[in-house]
């Protein structure tokens, strides 16, 4: 039994102990194996499904790998195959299946009437994660929005539930005037909820944007869900970000102050983690959390280096930047949990990214190192200035100490001489003052 299995079953019997009335709902899980996709990546992925599934609070009873020859319209496997897996379900007694591949609407009211239970995809599940976890208003409203854009196509099935009444050709009564009405309830919520999220964005901005006149770098934690960010953004500014093993125990962004070893400041945020196949839906609704990753000077992209595929999570973390543009902030590969590696496996990794620093968030290891390379990440965007300050100015002295590295410091009857290496985009703040 893995560690991973007691923990799993630990946590089975809490459920059961703490909460007799609510059984634990039992989840089936199927991966679908598609020509042009390899079946290592797949069996990672539904693994994966099943970690998600036990976040969200079911027990991952069984899974089941299909291989087709392509996606059928009506059941993505096929209503033969989806027949066999039927029976199995019923034998099993399953509450809920879930698809590691997104289904249409349709697709999953076709798979339901034949499982005769809920079927759902990881899109739902992760929302329903998120849903779970959400605790400041704008990450409730965020998860909330993704709910209804999520539900809205699938409005039909429900509307049925709701009337017992068909919805289909001919069949247009009182159910589908109920399904109007809920559609245009619903089309209503989510432009209120979009307006709300823009004025929150917009408040944000406006603290973004107030730091960088400050002129003070913004370095962005991000990684696998998982994968320690809170845990190294604690270690290294005495943030209280919330740490948990479990999947996306971060929804909201904290920023904290770091210095770093030249005596510069920047702010330090950890954000939401990633996972594969993160789903579209769900990166649109967190723009305003994912921001603090797309505006950052320098990422750092925290890696689980006891994850069996590394590769596998470095490429899923990089396809969500790419999807909120981010790909083009400079980089820094930080690989984390390396005490809970042996001298071979650190030496594997250490080989296999030669130019990631490595670290443990808990042991406070390897941070010399990675502050030193923050530092010079940050550095390789900088340039030097000579300034001329007055001395009843003394609040622009202080600011170039704060953001750049004062190389020389001189007094002449005209005020402070500054030779100053400072962030290229914080130049503007010190124009005024540059000797020609
Ligand atoms: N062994 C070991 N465990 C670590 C280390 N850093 C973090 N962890 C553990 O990994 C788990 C996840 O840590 P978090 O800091 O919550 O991870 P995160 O990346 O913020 O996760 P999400 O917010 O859920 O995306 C916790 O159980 C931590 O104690 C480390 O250096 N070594
Ligand atoms: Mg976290």
């Amino acid at each position: 039994m893995t560690q991973e299995h007691q923990a799993r079953s630990r946590r089975r019997l809490t459920a059961t102990v703490t909460d007799l009335d609510v059984a634990v709902q039992r989840a089936f899980l199927v991966g679908v194996l598609l020509p042009g996709m390899t079946s290592a990546d797949e069996e990672r992925s539904l693994d994966e499904l099943a970690l998600l599934t036990d976040t969200a609070g079911s027990d991952p009873v069984d899974q089941e790998m299909v291989k087709r020859d392509g996606i059928h319209p009506a059941t993505f496997i096929g209503s033969g195959k989806a027949e066999d897996l039927a029976a199995l379900t019923t034998a099993l007694d399953i509450d809920v299946v879930v698809f590691d591949h997104p289904l249409t609407p349709a697709q999953q009211r076709n798979l339901q009437a034949i499982f005769h239970c809920d079927v759902v995809d990881r899109e739902a599940l992760i929302l329903d994660i998120f849903a779970q976890h959400a605790t400041s208003r704008i990450g409730a409203l965020q998860v909330e929005l993704a709910l209804l854009r999520y539900n809205l196509p699938r409005l039909r099935g429900k509307g049925k539930a709701l009337s017992q009444q068909g919805a289909g050709i001919g069949t247009r009564g009182p159910g589908e005037t109920k399904l109007e009405t809920d559609r245009r309830r619903i089309l209503a919520r989510i432009s209120k909820l979009e307006k709300e999220l823009k004025e929150k964005a917009r408040h944000r901005d406006t603290q973004r944007k107030q730091r960088k006149r400050n002129g003070i770098p913004q370095v962005s934690i991000v990684g696998y869900t998982n994968a320690g960010k809170s845990t190294l953004l604690n270690a290294l500014t005495d943030a209280d970000a919330l740490v948990e093993d479990r999947l996306f125990a971060t929804l909201d962004p904290t920023v904290r102050r770091l210095e770093l070893p030249d005596n510069r400041e920047v702010l330090l945020s950890d954000t939401v983690g990633f996972v594969r196949r993160l789903p579209h839906g769900l990166v649109e609704a967190f723009q305003s959390t994912l921001a603090e990753a797309a505006e950052a000077d320098l990422l750092v992209h925290l890696v689980d280096g006891t994850d069996e595929d590394l590769p596998g999570q470095i490429a899923a973390v990089r396809e969500v930047l790419d999807e909120i543009d981010a790909e083009k902030i400079p980089e820094l590969l930080v690989i984390n949990k390396i005490d809970a590696l042996d001298n071979q496996q650190r030496k594997r990794i250490a080989n296999l990214y030669p130019d990631a620093i490595l670290v443990s968030a808990v042991k406070s290891a390897g941070f010399g190192s990675l502050l030193q390379a923050v530092s010079q990440a940050l550095a390789r965007n900088t340039v030097t200035l000579k300034l001329t300050v007055p001395y009843e100015r003394g609040d622009v002295v202080a600011a170039a100490h704060r953001v750049g590295e004062v190389v020389e410091e001189k007094h002449d009857d005209l005020g402070t001489i500054l030779d100053v290496r400072v962030p290229s985009k914080s130049v503007g703040a010190f124009a005024d003052f540059v000797t020609p």
